[in-house]
């Protein structure tokens, strides 16, 4: 034992021994501040294994630099490194605290007119346990100090120290192999920054973070106002009038935005199990109030719900690779739905059971305009386990949560209401079951229609809740599906599902369709067959809504024109269209018979819809990639002040409060300031007493 310990002290008095001592400590630490300082959503063995194990990389590699420095200067460097990293730790868990997500360089550069809205001076966010960061730093000085560790001041070889700075990039290397297992396109798709923490670090994500901004501006830098007229060139040339039938019948109503996680609309009117699948969304899509699309398509690539909502509220296509909303959703200049309504009198607020910081929300939504996001911390009880599945709060609880802030909004309000329930990997527990999983034998397919019943009786309880409030004769209530929910992978499911022996690419692309509709006492409804996508809501609703809406940077058109161009662009470049789709590398014709040879007319329409689609992808991606919409401003919209908002949630509610002090216009306030939550029933087993 003796002999041992004389080892390991021996070891430690050496250069190399010393470094390996504070890499461990450095890990340790890491790994305690994660686990104690930050909510990261670590789930399952490999998490929490890569959770422990990504410190080790980046202290190795940074560290390690000290080994190539002689005598005690080197102690000193690899001190000072070790206090600077604990330092960035330390403002990274001041920060979270605040804001519930990490330090990005757009913010510490400001110059975007992000503002922090630090709410409370840094002395009222610090918990004495937050100096523990600089605990494995302090016992270093301290055994160097008092002698306990000797240095040692014999010249390590350089060799040696590159041989330690390969290895760091080994270990990165097995590192990011891991997590990508376990998280495919954790870099390029970009989900949250809390996901790079978890799997690859701080300092990963630190570094990360560096390239991407780095990157993004160098081509934000190249960007002037004459690409911005090359855009506004192709939108005057296609630009669609809207159906002045239609124009202005909502005007002045609330807008509710419901968006139905992962939704396809092949589960409209579906029967299973001897029963309708969806009764109360059925219902709604048959109503003769409401504005029912049975040829609309999801358009969206990598960024799933964030290239949905990107579309939806700007009529901006979302990138080709990664979230738009994640790399330049804080910096850039938008025009969107939020920002539009609220400088026509309306109250603005985004509703989701989750962190903020998923797909980057918390920072795209002030630029998008919101007055409010009511993100989990909002809501009572929002972390309990029993309250929560898969991505946050399930949506019973979620929307019923929603309404006590929704009775609060001044009118009229645009209130969007993301859902997350039915989403991959489908998981309901037995209390909330009412229907038996389909019989596929895919198991990733077959609980689909368990969630989606699931979603399907959320909403009829948001709906009763409208009815009995009577909110809903001055609303507008907009259903969408973001994406499909049954993946491509899944062939011979997708078969089963549809009655088929074998899907070609064309059911494959018809399966891309997600229901859309627009409900609304008193609307001129209908099923309504044009060839439309996501990127073609704003320019509907804002025709519906009256909203003046010429001369916008917008690449949809109005679904209810008559001259549309029913050209619907896939992210990848296929198209569907009523005549012709292309899927895969397969075209076919409006019978779904595949065109193995064009003829001449054929080719020439195929090549003309071909353009368009390559042109509108590009043109889009040419706006938010150079951030163009800072060189332009349509007339009468007043450029939207990021700095102005605040999510914090003890802002947000003083403000509620504010504005349903003076006359309010608030369901609740026309209420006699009474809650209309009584009028609110809903079964979920969760907040039975
Ligand atoms: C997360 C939720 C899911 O907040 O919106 O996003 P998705 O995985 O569907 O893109
Ligand atoms: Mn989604």
């Amino acid at each position: 034992m003796g002999q041992a310990l004389k080892k390991v002290r021996s070891g430690i008095n050496t250069r190399l021994g010393f470094f390996i001592l504070a890499v461990l400590l450095f890990s340790i630490k890491s790994y305690f501040a994660y686990k104690t300082k930050f909510s990261l959503g670590v789930s399952g063995g490999m998490q929490e294994l890569l959770l422990a194990f990504n410190p080790v990389p980046f202290a190795v590699l940074l560290l390690g630099l000290a080994l190539y420095m002689r005598g005690r200067k080197s102690y000193w460097f690899m001190l000072l490194i070790d206090t600077i990293m604990a330092s960035w730790l330390f403002a990274n868990i001041l920060y979270y605290r605040e804001f519930s997500d990490f330090i990005t360089f757009n913010l510490i550069k400001g110059s975007s007119a992000v503002t922090n809205n630090l709410t409370q001076s840094i002395a009222g966010i610090i918990r004495p346990t937050d100096f523990l960061v600089f605990a494995d730093v302090i016992v270093l000085i301290i055994l160097l100090a008092f002698k306990w560790i000797k240095m040692d001041t014999k010249a390590f070889k350089l060799r040696y120290a590159a041989l330690v700075s390969s290895l760091a990039v080994l270990l990165f290397g097995a590192n990011l192999s891991l997590a990508e297992t376990d998280r495919s396109g954790l870099l390029t798709r970009t989900f949250d920054n809390n996901y790079i923490v978890k799997y690859l670090g701080l300092e990963a994500y630190t570094v990360y973070d560096g390239v991407k901004t780095t990157q993004n501006n160098a081509t934000k830098a190249n960007a002037d106002s004459s690409d911005l007229a090359s855009v506004q060139k192709f939108l005057a040339k296609n630009r669609v009038t809207p159906n002045v039938e239609y124009s202005g019948v909502a005007k002045g109503k609330n807008v509710f935005i419901i968006h139905l996680e992962s939704l396809q609309q092949f589960m409209i009117d579906y029967k299973w199990d001897g029963q309708e699948v969806m009764p109360n969304i059925d219902k709604l899509y048959h109503s003769s109030d409401t504005l029912s699309f049975d040829n609309f398509y999801n358009q969206v690539g990598q960024g799933k719900t964030a290239d949905a909502e990107m579309m939806l509220e700007n009529s901006l296509y979302g990138l080709p690779e990664g979230s738009a909303m994640v790399m330049d959703g804080t910096t850039n200049t938008f025009q969107a739905a939020p920002a539009i309504l609220g400088q026509n009198g309306y109250t603005t607020a985004a509703f989701h059971g989750d962190v903020p910081s998923f797909w980057n929300r918390d920072n795209t939504y002030k630029s998008w305009g919101y007055d409010y996001f009511f993100s989990k911390s909002y809501f009572p009880n929002g972390d309990k386990a029993s309250y929560n599945l898969g991505y946050g709060m399930k949506d019973k609880i979620f929307l019923k949560d929603s309404a006590q802030y929704i009775q609060q909004l001044p009118q009229p309000f645009y209130a969007k209401l993301i859902t997350v329930t039915n989403h991959y990997p489908y998981v309901i527990d037995s209390q909330n079951e009412s229907i038996k999983p389909f019989n596929t034998g895919d198991s990733t397919v077959d609980p689909y229609v368990q969630t989606a019943r699931y979603l399907d009786q959320s909403v009829g309880e948001l709906m009763n809740w409208l009815q009995k409030t009577g909110l809903d004769k001055n609303s507008m209530v907009v259903l969408y599906g973001d994406h499909y929910g049954i993946s491509n992978n899944h062939k011979p499911a997708i078969a089963k599902l549809l009655g088929k022996k074998k899907v070609t690419n064309y059911d494959l692309a018809n399966f891309q369709k997600v229901p859309f509709m627009i409900h609304m006492p008193g609307l001129k409804g209908g099923i309504n067959h044009t060839y439309g996508g996501e990127i073609d809501v704003l320019p509907t609703l804002l025709n519906l809504l009256g909203v003046k809406n010429s001369d916008t940077i917008q690449f949809g058109s109005d679904l209810l024109a008559t001259n549309r161009k029913q050209v619907v662009a896939f992210r990848d470049g296929d198209f569907a269209s009523p005549t012709y789709t292309k899927y895969g590398n397969n075209y076919y014709d409006s019978t779904g018979t595949e065109l193995k040879k064009l003829t001449t007319t054929q080719q020439k329409s195929i090549d003309d819809m071909q353009n368009y689609v390559t042109n509108t992808l590009s043109a889009s991606d040419k706006v938010i990639n150079g951030d163009l919409l800072r060189f332009y401003q349509p007339s009468g919209f007043q450029k939207v002040v990021k700095g102005a908002y605040n999510y914090k949630k003890s802002a947000a509610l003083k403000e509620l409060k504010q504005a349903n002090k003076k006359k309010s216009t608030s369901l609740m306030a026309k209420n006699d300031g009474k809650s209309t939550m009584s009028d609110y029933e809903t079964d979920a087993p969760e907040l039975k007493k």
